[in-house]
């Protein structure tokens, strides 16, 4: 299981032998031991100790050295019901939100972004899709943080540039803890299909504060709000991928944690 193989490498990372690991957890030098041979399977209590001692999560802890990196969650409020389920890491993507150009925004993010996304969303579209929006990137950003679990070894910042005709957007992002928003698009059209264009930034903003990141994205210039639009969510993608990607496998911060 991945917990032995993790409890070795953490040990070997703070340069403990097994009794000293032992002395500073409160355990017999057997029972460290016996973790590590995979013989014996720790209580939670001690999960959480064992990850409290090492500064990560208890998810990190028992995720086997390369496992996929993803979440399921599911989200239902009197407006909507969202159910997600993403993978960091390529793969066949289905989005249903009942917003046909907005299953378009998050099916091309998801492609940039080597996500592999699973998305349904029932929302009171008799009002309007701001709710069924914003919601989207709540589930969506809690998602994408809970796979991401304690962001070991990530590369964390990166950037794009993205041309789509006549339009050319570019995003910035540091998948950090810290949650911001700045969003620099101006919408020469109201509506894109039935979709208002004023959304885009209702999920940006539910989903940079939901996932923990700081997020700018910005149109330099562009005349087709659909073009300006796509633009925005593929640039978006291809940040990610590039932020989550594994490069070390340290905690990238000089405070030791991103949260
Ligand atoms: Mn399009």
């Amino acid at each position: 299981m991945g917990f032995a193989e993790q409890l070795k490498t953490l040990r070997a990372g703070k340069n403990l032998q097994q009794g000293a690991l032992a002395a500073q957890v409160g355990l017999p030098e057997s029972v460290i031991d016996a973790y590590e041979r995979g013989l014996r399977e720790p209580p939670l209590a001690q999960l959480v100790q064992f990850a409290d001692f090492f500064s990560v999560t208890v998810d990190a802890l028992v995720r086997a050295p390369g496992a996929p990196r993803r979440a399921e969650l599911c989200r239902a409020t009197k407006e909507t019901e969202v159910r997600v389920s993403l993978t960091l890491g390529r793969g066949e993507s289905s989005i249903d939100t009942g917003i046909g150009f907005f299953d378009h925004m998050l099916t091309a993010m998801a492609f940039w972004g080597n996500m592999t996304l699973q998305l349904t969303a029932r929302g009171d579209l008799q009002v309007d899709g701001h709710h069924t929006v914003e919601d989207v990137g709540i589930v969506l950003g809690r998602a994408f943080a809970a796979a991401l679990g304690d962001k070991r070894g990530i590369a964390r910042f990166a950037s794009s540039v993205v041309p789509m005709d006549e339009s050319l957007c570019r995003c910035a992002v540091d998948v950090s803890g810290r949650p911001f928003l700045v969003l620099d698009a101006a919408m020469p059209q109201a509506v894109i299909g039935g979709y208002d264009s004023c959304l885009t930034q209702e999920f940006l903003r539910a989903f940079a504060m939901n996932a923990g990141m700081t997020l700018h994205l910005r149109a330099d210039y562009g005349e087709n709000a659909h073009h300006i639009t796509e633009g925005l969510f593929k640039a978006l993608g291809m940040a990610l991928r590039d932020a989550v990607t594994v490069v070390s496998d340290a905690v990238v911060s000089t405070k030791g944690a991103l949260e």
